[in-house]
């Protein structure tokens, strides 16, 4: 049973070992916003909130989250228990609109909390069947083409898998081209526009065509799948969409219309693991294959990913970098770390994430806190 008494909310700020510069903007520290939910017991499980500083990749921000999840959610998970992590998600649905990341960061801790019960490694407890995962790198712009094509050819040396770059209106073609050429005809490389493009840049998306790139991802609007399918129709290079799939229908729509031939999934963006097992079931029947995004997440969000990556369906090298490729020191132990081949091995020695959290460390850096227990006022209702 998931008897939830307190559930901790706290906000730490940790450096970026380099700024990450995509079309959307610069981050160079990232906040952190850690979520901890503990049950009747004394466990305690831990979620990890991927809103941004700014509504620049998806209208949630980390303070919006925050208010959601200390006045809407948290009240939710605590005025009832739960016989199954699956029976948290539709309870958070309820005439509860949009506001993912803020959902999915409890949602996920739910699933964890779950795992600790009944002595399962989360992967495990999700449908997940690998022991590794491959792993991708995503690569920030970078000041001219020559410093991205050494970066990219620095991260195939280590072993990714996958070398994503960003890409933005005239940082595209030339920046493309010398990655290409440098690291060779066969590199699995591709490209993430952050939505910076639209119908009117046609000419410069049919270039990208030419580069034998794995995919390109969400080059139109955060929240269309209309458009994509009209681009998708003049390009061969597979589309994969981020930003647009917020949920189980618009896979469906972007199946229908063929806006798209691959997905990246971030069980922040669609609303926790619940919806997306659903995503991940039906591109499985369709023939979709899946990766699994990442949002600059410490340890322990990389946790979360990396359980969720295990799952069958994700037959493309994900987004989940190891600990050193973001931070200076994780808040995780071990840190996560990839071998020479590009993998992360799926944690499946012990209960639950299969890391430990480091709470003293998150102690000393945390920056703001609230404890939400069952009598907590909401802050609408403070005078
Ligand atoms: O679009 O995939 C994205 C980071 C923040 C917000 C959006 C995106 C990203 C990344 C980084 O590409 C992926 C990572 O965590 O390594
Ligand atoms: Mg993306």
């Amino acid at each position: 049973m998931l008897d939830v008494e307190e559930i901790v909310l706290r906000e730490i700020r940790l450096p970026l070992v380099e700024p990450f510069q995509s079309s959307s903007g610069t981050i160079t520290d990232r906040r952190i916003f850690l979520v901890q939910v503990i049950d009747k017991d004394g466990r305690v499980a831990w979620g990890e909130c991927v809103g941004g500083d700014a509504p620049n990749y998806s209208p949630e921000t980390i303070d919006t989250c925050w208010l959601m999840i200390r006045d809407y959610i948290s009240p939710r998970m605590l005025e009832r228990s739960f016989a199954d992590p699956r029976e948290v998600y539709p309870v958070l649905e309820e005439n509860f609109l949009g506001h993912n990341m803020a959902k999915a960061a409890v949602e996920m801790a739910m699933w964890e909390l779950a795992a600790q019960i009944e002595g399962v490694p989360l992967a495990r407890l999700l449908g997940g069947t690998r022991e590794k995962i491959g792993t991708g790198i995503s690569l920030g712009i970078q000041k001219d083409p020559q410093t991205i094509a050494e970066k990219a050819g620095k991260a195939l040396a280590q072993g990714y898998r996958k070398i994503k770059m960003k890409i933005k209106p005239g940082k595209d073609i030339e920046y493309v081209a010398a990655v290409r050429e440098a690291l060779g005809p066969d590199a699995p490389i591709m490209v993430d526009a952050n939505s910076a493009y639209t119908l009117a840049d046609m000419e410069t998306l049919k270039q990208l065509d030419s580069f034998g790139l794995v995919m390109i991802e969400q080059p139109l609007g955060w929240d269309d799948v209309v458009r994509h399918a009209t681009l998708q129709n003049e390009l061969t290079t597979p589309i994969c969409l981020d930003e647009s799939i917020t949920g189980i229908e618009k896979a469906e729509d972007m199946i229908n219309l063929g806006s798209g031939k691959i997905i990246n999934i971030k069980p922040g963006r669609l609303g926790g693991f619940s919806p997306s097992l659903a995503v991940h079931g039906l591109c499985q029947e369709h023939g979709i294959p899946l990766w699994c995004g990442g949002m600059l997440e410490s340890g322990v969000g990389g946790a979360h990913n990396v359980a969720l990556a295990s799952l069958p369906n994700f037959s493309i090298p994900g987004d989940v970098s190891p600990s050193a490729r973001y931070w200076e020191q994780d808040i995780v132990t071990p840190e996560w770390t990839m071998d020479e081949e590009g993998f992360v091995t799926v944690p499946l020695d012990t209960p639950g994430l299969g890391v430990t959290v480091d709470e003293k460390r998150i102690e000393s850096l945390t920056i703001m806190a609230e404890s939400i227990t069952r009598g907590s006022e909401p802050l609408r209702s403070r005078r």
